[in-house]
């Protein structure tokens, strides 16, 4: 027989009764999305097929930009291995990391503030394999486990053998190549973050395509003995026009493979990447097998682009379009399939990942990060999220330093070393013009407002980095060196000292 319930007892049951009935009003919050991030090492934008090239094999990332987002307009803020990846990790410009090769290594403070730090406190399950490319201040590299929750980091720059990596070594049988052996790494961290119960946030940074170029045999079949097209600034004839400076670096001065043997050399080069795109296939299956593809998203960057021969350079490092640009692809699959295969022009950048990866996740980031959250680009791909975006180069031989100012459509380079010879000297490039930045047009009077615009936006830039420099890391000097306006003479006497070349050749 029906009897009314009790007041204390009816509650509950209306509260269950609305949240059936009318979801809209009272549905549970979503689920926090899982998180992929996937780093190659010295991947140009232009090295993978579905940036246009058809040279390169790469069907998992171009799928993965198929169903996600491709950014055509990826910088990396500093363009070298280990101030990338903490670019990455914090959301911070180099000089207020304070971290590259002959200005520091990373204080433990702001590793607590970086994505992967945040999101485990936060209740995410979190994990790191491959190279992390920087050290903590004045502790061993063992302190870095006891951040994550699985740990298969390794020091300097890592081996392509897999058996030499502490951390994956027992995956050498199957996958004696280290690419592949991430992903069989990654596949027991899906399964261990099952099992823990928790949204979880992976961070794997390959090896590839770093030099020492030494491919899978089985992916190096696909290129061995081909002959590939030149891109049209390929070799040193193409980069008399550019300025003396840039051609100090040892971008120009080593890493002469390129220009020695282009087609092995992109032979190996390609042949990596396409391990690195066999490993991000490998992930997204064991995704699929965990029940994790539908909320999990992946983010497939490099931290650092590589001339690869444009103007006649091998490296990375400068400011130009194939050293500081890679490819940047986020795969969202809780979006609907109308934004899949969309394409943005918006200027990004590796500072972008932590603010990008803290706004996904929905955990707080620290205040005043450098970087934007690129996720309303997913959705909104023609909009942007910046105007103008530095390229700084703090590093190597004084007279190669530089910063730069990216716009869209447009790149001004500021070169400041003014000794030996060389004249202070800007750059001006039409990059929807000159993609491949033939002609410097800083002198044409029809581009006078551009490039007044361009420098407002640099010495804006400049006049940051007295107070925002990290003390104590060889910043200060870039406040004076980097000013526009201020002579030669007073520049001078404030000058970094070069790296040792023996450091030089291991970055
Ligand atoms: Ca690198």
């Amino acid at each position: 027989m029906f009897r009314l319930p009790s007041l204390r007892r009816l509650l509950p049951t209306a509260a269950v009764f609305l949240a059936a009935a009318a979801p809209a009003l009272t549905a549970a919050p979503a689920p926090k999305p899982n998180l992929v991030f996937l780093f190659s090492d010295d991947q140009t934008a232009r090295a993978v097929g579905c940036s246009g090239n058809a040279d390169v094999h790469t069907p998992h990332l171009d799928r993965l930009a198929r169903e996600g987002v491709r950014f055509t307009n990826h910088y990396n803020t500093t363009s070298i291995c280990m101030a990338s990846r903490v670019n990455v990790l914090t959301g911070l410009y180099e000089y207020r990391h304070g971290c590259n090769f002959d200005h520091g290594d990373l204080e433990r403070r702001l590793l607590n503030d970086s994505y992967a730090a945040r999101l485990r406190a936060a209740g995410y399950f979190t994990g790191f394999a491959g190279k992390i490319g920087f050290e903590l201040k004045g502790e061993t590299f063992e302190a870095f486990a006891p951040f994550f929750d699985r740990w298969a980091g390794g020091p300097g720059q890592t081996f392509y053998e897999t058996e030499k990596n502490a951390g994956i070594a027992r995956y050498a049988a199957p996958h004696p190549h280290s690419s592949r052996a991430y992903a069989a790494w990654a596949a027991d961290f899906f399964r261990d973050a099952k099992a823990a119960g928790k949204p979880f946030c992976l961070s794997i940074s390959f090896k590839a395509p770093h030099l020492p170029f030494t491919p899978d045999p089985a992916d190096l079949a696909l290129y061995a003995g081909r002959t590939f097209a030149r891109p049209p600034n390929y070799g040193v004839e193409h980069g008399r026009h550019l300025a003396a400076q840039a051609r100090t670096s040892r971008a120009a001065t080593g890493y002469r493979e390129w220009i020695n043997d282009y087609d092995r050399s992109t032979a190996l080069y390609y042949a990596l990447i396409t391990g690195v795109d066999a490993a991000v296939g490998l992930i997204r299956e064991a995704l699929a097998r965990e029940g994790f593809a539908d909320n999990t998203v992946i983010i497939f960057t490099s931290d650092n682009g590589y001339s690869a021969g444009a103007h006649g350079f091998g490296d990375k490092v400068l400011p130009y379009e194939e050293a500081a640009k890679s490819p940047l692809i986020i795969h969202d699959p809780r979006l609907p399939r109308a934004h899949a295969g969309a394409v943005s022009a918006a200027l990004s950048a590796n500072v972008d990942m932590a603010a990008t990866i803290f706004a996904l996740a929905g955990v707080p980031a620290p205040a005043d990060l450098d970087g934007r959250n690129l996720a309303p680009l997913l959705t909104a791909p023609a909009g942007r999220v910046r105007d103008h975006l530095p390229l700084f180069n703090f590093w190597g031989v004084p007279s190669a330093q530089s910063l730069a100012i990216v716009a869209p459509g447009w790149k001004y380079i500021h070169w400041y070393f003014g000794g030996d010879g060389l004249t202070p000297t800007d750059e001006l490039f039409d990059l929807s013009a000159d993609p491949y930045e033939m002609k410097n047009v800083a002198a044409d009077p029809r581009h006078a407002a551009r490039l007044a615009e361009l420098r407002r936006a640099y010495d804006t830039e400049v006049a940051r980095i007295g107070p925002g420099a990290l003390r104590g890391h060889g910043y200060e000097p870039y406040a004076t060196l980097f000013d526009r306006r201020v002579s030669w003479d007073r520049k001078a006497p404030l000058l970094p000292k070069s790296a040792s070349p023996t450091r030089k050749n291991k970055k």
